[in-house]
C-alpha cells in the first residue's frame, strides 16, 4: 500500500525545499518507495481531522494502512527500518547511523532552526544583533565538531545513511540563510554530495512542482 505524506499546500519557502516534508520525500525516493502527497493549508493543519494525525497541527505526517506517524525523524527512521538502503545491517554500524540521526535533529538542528526563526520574528527587536551573534556562536560550535569528525570522508560513518540524509537537510536550512558553511569547505562539499544524489533531486523537483502549480493557480 502506497504511503501518503502531508506537505504544505503553499510552502512559505517558495519551493526551496526547506520544509520538513523534504526529508521524508528524500528518504522515500532513496528506498524506491512510491508515495502520494496530500497538500494541506495552514488552516487545515489546525482542524480536528489533521490534529488526529499530528497533535501539534504540523506537517509532515505519514499514513500507510492503519499506521499514522508524525515527526520527520520518526518517519525517516520508520522508512529506513522498512527498506534496505538507509541503515546498515551490522548492529554496531546501524546504531552509529541512528546516533547521527539523533545528532542531526537534537544537536545540530536546534540552533540552526532558532537562527532562522530569529531572522523572521526578531529582526526588529533591540536585541536582534546580539541574539544572532549568540546563535552564530552556538552553530559554529556544532559545525566545528561536525567538520572535524567528517574530515575528508564522503559521509559521516561509512556508506550514506539516514543520518547523512537528516544532517544534510539540516545544513541546507543554514545554507539558505547564511554563508557560514563557506568557512567549512568539507561540510559545503558534504551538502553538495547530498544534493547531487538522484533521490534528492527527484524529491526536490516534486516539492518544487507543488509550489510552481500553486503559483500558477
Ligand atoms: N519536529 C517536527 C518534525 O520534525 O516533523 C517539526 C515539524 C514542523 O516544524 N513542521 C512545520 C509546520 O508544519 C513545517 S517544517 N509548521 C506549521 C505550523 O507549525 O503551524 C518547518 C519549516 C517551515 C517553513 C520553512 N520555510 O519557509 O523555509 C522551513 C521549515
Amino acid at each position: 500500500m502506497k504511503p501518503v505524506i502531508t506537505a504544505f499546500e503553499r510552502s512559505p519557502d517558495r519551493g526551496k525545499g526547506l520544509a520538513r516534508d523534504m526529508r521524508v520525500r528524500w528518504a522515500l525516493e532513496e528506498v524506491g518507495q512510491p508515495y502520494d502527497v496530500r497538500l494541506v493549508s495552514f488552516e487545515e493543519m489546525k482542524q480536528p481531522a489533521h490534529l488526529t494525525l499530528h497533535p501539534f497541527g504540523q506537517i509532515p505526517t505519514y499514513e500507510q494502512g492503519d499506521l499514522a506517524l508524525f515527526e520527520s525523524g520518526a518517519i525517516v527512521f520508520y522508512i529506513a527500518e522498512q527498506h534496505a538502503g538507509l541503515l546498515p545491517t551490522d548492529p554496531g554500524a546501524r546504531a552509529r547511523a541512528v546516533t547521527w540521526m539523533f545528532a542531526a535533529l537534537n544537536t545540530v538542528e536546534p540552533p540552526i532552526f532558532d537562527r532562522s526563526l530569529a531572522m523572521i520574528l526578531e529582526r526588529d527587536e533591540p536585541w536582534y544583533e546580539q541574539r544572532l551573534r549568540s546563535l552564530d556562536g552556538s552553530i559554529r560550535k556544532r559545525l566545528d565538531g561536525l567538520s572535524a569528525r567528517l574530515g575528508d570522508s564522503d559521509w559521516l560513518d561509512g556508506a550514506f545513511s539516514a543520518g547523512d540524509l537528516l544532517m544534510v537537510t539540516v545544513l541546507l536550512r543554514l545554507k539558505a540563510s547564511s554563508d557560514m558553511l563557506d568557512d567549512y569547505p568539507n561540510l559545503a562539499a558534504y551538502v553538495a554530495r547530498g544534493e547531487a544524489r538522484p533521490a534528492y533531486k527527484r524529491a526536490f523537483a516534486d516539492q518544487l512542482a507543488v509550489f510552481t502549480a500553486a503559483s500558477a493557480g
